[in-house]
């Protein structure tokens, strides 16, 4: 078994609930981090952020881990439309154990991680190895909303 790491993003709709729904429906969750409210970054003129990180004990490779997500956005519905653009849910593949992986549909670790706030700063509840000498330059548009056990009632 593998630790691995989702990256979930929302900023349509219930938020909040489709990043429940989402973690519910990984059956090697092991963590959660807290949920954070976040700036859009980058593509058209959108809505708020919800962002989390979820870790995984999983047996899945990258790609395996690739599908999960795209299963899990197709679970909230997500129509994809401009890149970047606003989104019930986003799930990225963000960290794999001993896992590099470089194709055309999926870069592993995940290519802009260290440049996104939203990512790192989640990230670095769960795994303060990974995010060990990362400095947010501006603290760029996160705030920690709460915790996901007291958001949520503690589904993972
Ligand atoms: N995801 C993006 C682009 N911009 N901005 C925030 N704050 N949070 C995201 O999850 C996000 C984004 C592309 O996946
Ligand atoms: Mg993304
Ligand atoms: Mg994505």
């Amino acid at each position: 078994m593998t630790r691995a790491f989702l990256g979930l993003g929302s900023n349509m709709g219930d938020r909040l609930g489709y990043l429940k729904d989402a973690v519910a429906a990984i059956p090697e969750c092991v963590a959660v981090s807290g949920v954070y409210e976040t700036d859009p970054v980058g593509g058209p003129d959108q809505g708020l952020y919800l962002n989390a990180v979820v870790e995984l004990d999983t047996g899945r490779s990258a790609r395996g881990l690739l599908e999960l997500c795209r299963m899990l956005e197709a679970l909230a519905e997500r129509v994809r439309e401009v890149r970047w653009g606003p989104r019930t849910l986003d799930v990225d593949v963000l960290w794999v154990d001993g896992e590099q992986v470089d194709e055309p549909d999926l870069v592993v670790p995940h290519p802009r991680m260290l440049e996104r706030a939203f990512v790192m700063m989640p990230l670095g509840e769960l795994a303060p190895d990974l995010a060990e000498g990362w400095a947010d330059p501006e603290t760029g548009g996160c705030r920690r909303w709460g915790d996901w056990d007291e958001l949520t009632g503690g589904a993972c």
